[in-house]
């Protein structure tokens, strides 16, 4: 570097820019699958400012609980939802959306759009009042029924092997987008004062293994015997135990440095918690396009066969060694029960 570059350093590569470079990889590219990307980095940066603003709002009721229009102040996870609608609706480039927040399947009125979308607008919302990261989660399919109609059921439920994107963010100490598109996973860090997306973890690789669990042991009383064995090993392996209770910061971390989490079937409720469409297949793909696994136990979650949209599947995500452990524990548990 020469003294003239020193004076100014380079600020990297912004995700517009890149999104820009990885379309130019496929020849055929129409461009509209890097516009829907665009879409969800725009809607991200305005659910970013609603929520560093969120402190605000309440103490001394400085906004109010009316806002300009007179309306009445939402709660986030539903301000969330309406920005990403909103932005995916204007973009058009998505025919309907599936989104955790709303029973049933919205339709943009963007027949043409060749893609449907399912979001998680605001996971961990409960958290936003304590200051705790909280995050969006996004997953891509490309629609199976003809253009020129509205979405179908059909298209919103394929199993998560065909989905064509997947991402979160994360709005932590820093706010970060990290998306796959089917060829390894890529983490932006937004740069507030320039409001910008810029490259600062490029193609994420998990570890092969690490030394954190993350479950909610408050439940453990509820726990299948294998599940309690395989908590037991953890603590015998000296794995420390994080659990935030806010999935995209418990993910993250274990994505980056290793590590599983877990939010099993238990007796109080046997699918667990997460649901399929909008939190556990996006984060399988991110995690396998890092080199890591996701299963419900006994098997990989992006086979698993939707059925209803709002599905709830257990979930075993993390580091490869440690998920295959976990499974171990469970295909042990399932023959004892078989021999009795
Ligand atoms: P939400 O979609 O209602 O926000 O719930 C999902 C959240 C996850 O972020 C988190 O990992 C989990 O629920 C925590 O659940 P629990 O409190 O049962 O451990
Ligand atoms: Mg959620």
């Amino acid at each position: 570097m020469d003294n003239h570059d020193k004076l100014a350093l380079p600020v990297g590569t912004t995700l517009d820019r890149f999104i820009m470079r990885k379309q130019e990889d496929f020849p055929y590219a129409t461009g509209e699958l890097s516009q829907l990307l665009r879409d969800f980095a725009l809607a991200s940066k305005i659910v970013n400012r609603e929520i560093n603003r969120s402190g605000l709002i309440d103490v001394a009721g400085a906004y109010g609980n009316r806002n300009v229009q007179g309306e009445e102040q939402q709660k986030l996870d539903v301000i969330a939802n309406i920005r990403f609608i909103r932005a995916l609706r204007n973009g058009g480039e998505v025919c309907t959306i599936i989104s955790e927040e709303d029973e049933e399947m919205i339709q943009t009125g963007n027949v043409q759009g060749k893609y449907v979308v399912a979001i998680d607008p605001l996971d961990g919302s409960s958290n936003i009042d304590v200051n705790v990261s909280i995050g969006t989660i996004f997953s891509i399919y490309r629609r199976v029924s003809p253009t020129g109609t509205e979405g179908t059921a059909q298209d919103c439920m394929q199993t998560g092997t065909h989905q064509v994107a997947a991402g979160y963010v994360i709005y932590g100490s820093s706010t970060m987008m990290v998306y796959t598109t089917g060829n390894g996973v890529n983490g932006f860090t937004y740069e507030p004062s320039l409001g910008e997306f810029f490259l600062s973890h490029p193609n994420i690789q998990t570890p092969a293994t690490g030394s954190v669990y993350s479950v909610n042991e408050g439940t453990s009383e509820y726990f299948s015997e294998g599940m309690k064995k395989y908590v037991a090993h953890c603590k015998e392996q000296n794995y420390s135990a994080r659990y935030i209770g806010s999935l995209v910061a418990d993910f993250h971390r274990n994505l980056l440095k290793g590590g599983i989490y877990m939010y099993p079937g238990t007796s109080k409720v046997p699918n667990g918690k997460l649901r399929l469409m909008y939190e556990c297949n996006p984060l399988a793909f991110i995690v396998e396009q890092a080199g890591g696994k996701s299963s419900n136990g006994h098997r990989r979650t992006l086979e698993l066969e939707p059925t209803e949209l709002h599905q709830r599947c257990p979930v075993f995500i993390g580091s490869t060694e440690m998920v295959e452990k976990a499974e171990e524990f469970l295909a042990a548990e399932m023959k004892t029960a078989e021999a009795e």
